[in-house]
């Protein structure tokens, strides 16, 4: 009998001799490859967070990164699929962060990629490592050798690096010369890198800086991080670009060069507007997990680090990153639900309609059965977000935890 789960072939349209003989997905190798995919979560997203018109306080928040992890912790226990946290730095700052990693282990967690924050100090007013002042570049710098003595001690493998830097006029600064000294300051930080550590260099098409931002684009990140050497790579902010752009395009690119590190995955409607990802544009964040499945990279030996970069402002945050990291799981089973072998066939034949069958058949697929399926072969409640709200943890770190932080935005 075929599960429910496995996509119609009804609706396909079927020219090509090839792609008479139908293959049934192998759904025990589906299941294996979705118990392996790790989800980041960003410490961040557990805090207060808005926009500048109002942060709305939430009953329960942590107030220091500990509970963060507690709230990470429960995140990766109704999942079972997000064992790793990012780190804001210094919105988490603490005394000893190997105690804090030592306390992530207890809770089966592994802290993940320290994100460094350039952007809050009125030394960079215009700019960090970009800043026409070599002292400012000079703090700037600091502050990210001070986070990869940080990875140091918590094991993180990841430094990820976005800037603020950028002009809001014409003729305000050299950009050229900018990027001279993006250059100049990026290489000091590769040098300082271990073996196995990284630079993951985000970019953002526009904001804090309006006309000229210093890495805009995947291009950018590319050419720094090509220069650099292989321990760079170029991290896809889903949020961070223009509407329209084809984002899954910049994926197949820089995985088949070996440059693509991660992912920051949040939904936007606008602009940055970091959202539950997968919330905005379902249909994108599958054609992005096509591309990733098919180029390869949902092997851990890629290293393509799939991570959250996202604030909740006005709903509950562990239920909010629990469906989030749900409809993460979502797109890659559709994903990893594509025929491959017909859409080969497909489009060596030129069969448009086809070709584009096969896709839709994977997407319109409800995967939710098969993944409740797994989550009860793994020992998981089938709802995840329905476990969380029935424990009463909610309402329980609400009483215990009085006074808890906003998420850094305006801290
Ligand atoms: C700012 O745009 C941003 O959202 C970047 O995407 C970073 O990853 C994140 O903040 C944390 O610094
Ligand atoms: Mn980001
Ligand atoms: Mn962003």
């Amino acid at each position: 009998m075929v599960a429910d789960y496995v996509p119609s072939r009804m609706n396909r349209f079927i020219e090509c001799s090839e792609l008479t003989e139908v293959d049934m997905p192998d759904i025990a190798a589906v299941k294996a490859a979705l118990a392996a995919q790790r989800i980041e979560t960003p410490s961040w997203g557990y805090g207060n967070s808005g926009t500048r018109f109002k942060v709305f306080a939430r009953p329960g928040v942590p107030r220091d990164p500990y509970e963060k992890l507690d709230d990470a912790a429960e995140v990766h226990a109704r999942t079972g699929a997000a064992p790793r946290v990012s780190l804001h730095i210094p919105w988490d700052r603490v005394d000893d962060y190997a105690a804090l990693a030592a306390y992530a282990k207890e809770r089966g967690l592994e802290l993940g990629a320290i994100n460094s924050n350039t952007f809050q100090d009125d030394d960079y007013r215009l700019g960090s490592v970009c800043h026409p002042d070599p002292k400012v570049r000079r703090k700037a710098v600091d502050h990210l050798l001070d986070c990869v003595d940080i990875m140091d001690a918590t094991g993180s493998k990841d430094l990820k690096l976005w800037f603020a830097d950028g002009t809001n006029y014409p003729g305000q600064d050299d950009i050229a010369a900018r990027q001279d000294r993006l250059a100049e300051s990026l290489a000091e930080v590769y040098a300082r890198l271990g073996d196995d550590q990284r630079i993951l260099l985000e970019y953002k098409l526009f904001e804090p800086a309006f006309y000229a931002t210093d890495v805009p684009d995947w291009g950018t990140s590319y050419a720094h991080c090509l220069r650099l050497g292989p321990k760079a790579r170029v991290v896809v902010d889903t949020g961070h670009h223009a509407p329209g752009t084809n984002i899954e395009f910049i994926v197949a690119f820089l995985l088949r060069e070996g440059r693509l590190g991660g992912f920051d995955f949040n939904s936007r409607f606008y602009a940055d507007d970091d959202l539950m990802a997968g919330a905005a544009d379902p249909f994108q964040l599958f054609r992005i997990m096509h591309e990733v499945v098919r180029g390869g990279g949902l092997d851990p030996a890629a290293g393509v680090a799939f991570m959250l970069d996202q604030c909740h402002n006005v709903e509950a945050k562990v239920p909010a990153v629990i469906r989030s990291v749900m409809n993460v799981q979502e797109a890659t089973a559709k994903a990893l639900l594509v025929d491959a072998g017909a859409l080969a066939a497909a489009q060596r034949a030129g069969d448009v309609l086809a070709a584009n069958a096969v896709l839709m058949d994977a997407y319109n697929t409800d995967v939710r059965p098969l993944l409740r399926e797994l989550r009860e072969e793994r020992g998981l409640d089938p709802d995840p977000v329905a476990a969380t709200l029935r424990s009463g943890r909610l309402e329980r770190i609400a009483a215990e935890r009085v006074g808890g932080a906003q998420a850094g935005w305006g801290a």
